[in-house]
């Protein structure tokens, strides 16, 4: 379309004479009397002017000089041993966002370390990168380390690390800090510095350390890296001072060495613990087990099928992790501990939340507890995380007094429990525990139906439905070998209820803190362990929570992770426009829309974001948006056949609020 007035096309040439003309003008213009005519308006004939002014000396350097030799650093970098120890740790990637704070171990990284094991990968946000190593690890198994710059970086961080901490994954994060006050530089540098910059994430990191020598950083990294890989995991932090990484290595006639790393042993239930936990369950009417994030591998879905069915118990995935298959037939909704009379929770962040039901709007605004279960109940607990709490933070939840309390990691105690569960079933027992059984596979069969039947509700609704939305999704990737690598926002957990998740993989649980903003990042740094694995990853991403850091767009297409993203764009921070819409009703309010679909400040439209140009605009294949639920199968068909060139694709659906 041509322009009603075009722009005045403006070289370097035009610009300088410019610039000089109107200084010039701006000296010598005398002040204009009411209604006179100044003579610099336009028609008016302007003074001639030289067309440019000659460049000062220092201008001249600048752009022509060939810049003065630096005097080169003799000896071996610091920095050259901290890539020495790291390359011992089999850490394959550095997602991360550059700084000064860290310039030497970065420069050691991609020249001395070859940008391999680990290679850095460009983050426009340390959110993003801490985000993608807690994504990374939940397929791969193994950490990531992210630098983050003093100060601002690591208080970038700082959401991703709680998540981290709350989802018990383990990120190796390393604040980069120049210590020294007296030859630090002063300005900028010194406001990135603190006396600790650990502090900021102290409260939700397992361990921290500053190394203030060599052989104290090898010693704290691998020490580092063992603590945040001892179940339960966590993030840990290292503060890196900008000297130590920058100076050479000092021949004090110590001999530097890197520790070996020997893994821990997962903490196990004591004997005692695992055979009264053993009498209860082989001696229960109705056992049922509970599961958070008690498979830490593909190895933990086994046993917990193992001993489900060795007791037919039902088993109440709460997804945290992917424990156990959803297409078992001893599956089964979180409502099924009303008729246990005996409860097993395994690696549970809210034991509380399990027996018992809090409504928010009881009288005088004053939430109301009321119990799930039958009063004689006994509990099981096994949770590894009852030796990571700290008190700060609230994540340990409520207060729950249980019968059997192991402080140790689920996985790593299932053998022992199945074997002493094998022991403790009296013969007289079997025929009734086969019976369970029988009454399990009907109420699976019946529940799959009605399942079914909800999900098919609106199917030809536009905004889209979000079972039609997953189910169309499910339609284009079921015969790859595919991994929801993350579903934010909330599409009333239809994957989870509707797609044949058996594999470890399938599923990989939430952020742990609810940090909305967790799911774009996450996703992409599982896309990339997927990538190695030669696997298929797509994600669930919502509005709301690819708002926080778009920019994680960009790394995922610059280091060419694919992943198909379909969004559940619903335009708005739904959870949140329930919660105010709710108080409005509590209040007896009608609550002010502002023009948008929810209360003000709960929407995203009016403008509506357009994702699939944003995507496209940071080098990703993307449509949108789809609000025709009959076109999407097609759009999402075209989008896999990206993503298996191996590029990020996203398509950008118009949904129903849940
Ligand atoms: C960092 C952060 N800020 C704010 C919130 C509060 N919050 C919880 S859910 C939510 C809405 C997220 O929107 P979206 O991702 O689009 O999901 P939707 O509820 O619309 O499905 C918000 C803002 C939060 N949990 N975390
Ligand atoms: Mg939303």
């Amino acid at each position: 379309m041509a322009r009603k007035d075009p722009r005045p096309e403006v070289n370097r040439r035009k610009f300088l004479a410019g610039v000089a003309v109107a200084g010039a003008a701006t000296a010598v213009t005398p002040p204009v009397a009411n209604g006179a005519t100044p003579a610099t308006l336009p028609n008016a004939d302007p003074p001639r002017r030289p067309s440019a002014l000659p460049p000062n000396m220092h201008v001249a350097a600048a752009e022509t000089a060939t810049p003065k030799e630096l005097p080169r650093i003799g000896g071996v970098a610091g920095s050259d041993f901290m890539v020495d120890v790291i390359k011992t740790l089999d850490i394959k990637y550095c997602p991360s966002n550059c700084a000064s704070s860290f310039r030497a171990i970065h420069e050691s990284l991609i020249n001395y370390g070859g940008n391999k094991m680990p290679e850095y990968l460009t983050c426009t946000h340390e959110e993003s990168a801490v985000g993608m190593a807690h994504g990374y690890f939940k397929i791969a198994g193994k950490p990531l380390i992210s630098l983050c710059h003093g100060t601002v970086g690591l208080q970038h961080a700082t959401m991703a690390v709680y998540n981290a901490w709350c989802d018990r994954v383990p990120v190796i994060v390393i604040g980069g800090n120049d210590l020294d006050a007296a030859h630090r530089p002063p300005g900028v540098p010194t406001f990135h510095s603190a006396q600790d910059i650990n502090a900021i994430v102290r409260d939700y990191t397992k361990w921290d350390d500053t190394p203030v020598g060599l052989q104290h950083f090898a010693q704290s990294f691998v020490r580092a890296y063992k603590i945040s890989m001892t179940p339960p995991y966590g993030p840990v932090a290292i503060s890196l001072d900008a000297g130590l990484q920058q100076e050479p290595m000092k021949g004090n006639g110590e001999k530097l060495y890197i520790p070996r790393y020997v893994a821990s042993s997962p903490p196990q239930g004591d004997t005692g613990g695992v055979k009264e936990a053993a009498r209860l369950l082989a001696n229960a009417q109705n056992p049922v087990i509970v599961a958070d994030r008690a498979a830490r591998t593909e190895n933990g879905i086994r046993l917990l099928v193992q001993l489900a069915e060795l007791l037919q118990a039902q088993v109440v995935d709460q997804g945290g992790r992917m424990n156990f298959p959803k297409t078992h037939y001893l599956s089964r909704p979180p409502t099924a501990v009303s008729n246990a009379d005996v409860v097993l929770g395994l690696e549970l962040s809210d034991f509380w939340a399990v027996v018992n039901a809090y409504t928010d709007n009881g009288e005088h605004g004053i939430g109301v507890n009321s119990s799930r279960i039958k009063p004689d109940t006994k509990l099981i607990s096994i949770n590894s995380s009852e030796l990571l709490t700290k008190a700060n933070y609230q994540d340990f939840q409520r207060f729950q007094s249980v019968d059997v309390s192991m402080p140790a990691d689920a996985e790593a105690t299932l053998p022992a429990l199945i074997e002493a569960v094998k022991s403790a079933i009296p013969n007289d027992r079997k025929a009734a525990i086969e019976k369970r059984g029988e009454a399990a596979r009907k109420a699976f069969a019946e529940a799959r139906e009605r399942t079914k039947q909800t999900a098919a509700l609106a199917w030809n609704a536009s905004p889209i439905s979000t079972a039609r939305l997953v189910m169309e999704t499910w339609g284009q990737i079921k015969d790859l070998d595919w991994s929801l690598v993350a579903s934010s926002g909330n599409v009333s957990n239809w994957p989870n209820r509707l797609w044949p998740m058996e594999k470890h993989y399938h599923w990989l649980g939430a952020s742990g803190g609810y940090g909305v903003g967790y799911g774009a990042p996450a996703s992409v740094g599982a896309a990339l362990a997927n990538r190695d694995l030669g696997r298929f990853s797509v994600s669930i991403q919502s509005d709301g929570d690819l708002m926080y850091a778009p920019g994680v767009l960009w790394t995922a297409a610059k280091h060419k992770i694919p992943l198909l993203a379909v969004m559940h764009n619903n335009r708005g921070y739904h959870q949140e426009v329930m919660h105010v819409q709710r108080l409005s009703n509590f209040r007896n309010r009608v609550a002010s829309l502002g023009g948008d679909m929810g209360p003000i400040g709960t929407s995203i439209e009016n403008p509506d974001i357009e994702y699939h140009k944003l995507a496209e605009s940071m080098g990703w294949w993307a449509k949108g948006p789809i609000k025709d639920p009959d076109q999407l199968g097609a759009v999402i068909k075209e989008a896999v056949a990206v993503v298996k060139s191996g590029q990020p694709a996203l398509v950008n659906v118009w949904t129903q609020p849940r």
